[in-house]
């Protein structure tokens, strides 16, 4: 039996369009891009050949438009994994669940998803203006557990290591770990450098980062620079792959995130130009999204 999704579920607005990210099925590639920052979108449509839809809502903006024959869709996702589950939830909702009937399509579509970030480099040969991509995300959030997922043989040996090496106060975060849709990662090596990433649920003590409050994990970047596991380790942490990466495996799609180097830890070093290291990202990236 598929059941009818309720109003209060499957929130759509006067226009027919989803709750937050006020897009209609229509709007919606099955090619995505997702970056953190509003203002980013427009520097990824700039590469569009021609964009057809530009909607706003909160801090979800999406353009969606061609380069050559492909049909490709940026949206921002604003910060951290609470808005992940948001934006793939509802990305997911476009193109599998009949807005007419709320019921679940008879047959489901899979969507390529990347991630264009910035991120916080945890090795010192993880240079500042580098571009990473995550082999696997952990999640240091707590947004998966609230999900039913299955992880695979290797996922599971790897989230050992990381339970056995990477020290955690309880109750602090409920780690998980999920990897990279294959073939997709396999299109972005030249250029790129592959490695773990780590998804935290703050900027600054839950990665590290001492201002004024003092942390509860001082150790908490020795011991994630320090994990090996074969011949993953761990290159840097941000806000959002592990949350993409996760949703991914729940929703059936395929997920890669890309990140550029803005900090280095270990070295601690900022680019000098955050602008320029997200431009090269987002061109050299796309150019590749948009291959056949
Ligand atoms: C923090 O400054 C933000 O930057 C990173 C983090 O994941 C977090 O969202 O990514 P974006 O630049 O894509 O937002
Ligand atoms: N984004 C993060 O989440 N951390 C950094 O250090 C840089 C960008």
């Amino acid at each position: 039996m598929n059941t009818r999704i309720a109003e209060s579920e499957l929130i759509l607005n006067s226009r027919g369009a989803v709750y937050h990210l006020d897009l209609t099925p229509d709007e919606l590639s099955s090619t995505i891009i997702t970056v953190g920052d509003p203002d980013r979108v427009p520097e990824v449509s700039r590469h569009f050949d021609k964009v057809e839809v530009k909607r706003q809502h909160r801090e979800f903006v999406s353009h969606t438009g061609y380069i050559g024959q492909k049909r490709l869709t940026v949206v921002s996702t604003g910060i951290g994994t609470d808005n992940i589950d948001i934006v793939l939830n509802e990305l997911d909702a476009l193109v599998n669940i009949d807005f007419a009937s709320r019921t679940v399509k008879p047959t489901l579509t899979r969507l390529q998803i990347v991630r264009l970030g910035t991120s916080g480099a945890l090795q010192g040969n993880v240079p500042v203006d580098s571009f990473v991509v995550s082999s696997h995300g952990v999640g240091l959030d707590n947004l998966l557990p609230w999900y039913a997922f299955e992880n695979t043989p290797e996922e599971k040996s790897l989230l050992e290591a990381f339970h056995q090496q990477v020290e955690l106060r309880p109750g602090c975060a409920n780690p998980y770990l999920i990897s990279a849709a294959p073939a997709l990662a396999a299109r972005f090596t030249a250029g790129y450098i592959s490695g773990i990433t780590v998804t935290c649920p703050g900027f600054y003590a839950p990665q590290g980062r001492a201002l004024r409050g003092p942390l509860s994990h001082p150790q908490l970047l020795e011991h994630l620079t320090a994990f090996r596991h074969g011949d993953h380790y761990i290159s840097n942490f941000e806000m959002e792959t592990a949350g993409i990466y996760g949703l991914g495996r729940v929703l059936g799609h395929d997920c890669l995130s890309i990140s550029a180097i803005v900090a280095n830890r270990i070295g601690q070093q900022f680019t000098k130009d955050g602008a320029a290291a997200v431009a090269n990202l987002i061109k050299q990236s796309v150019a590749i999204i948009a291959e056949n």
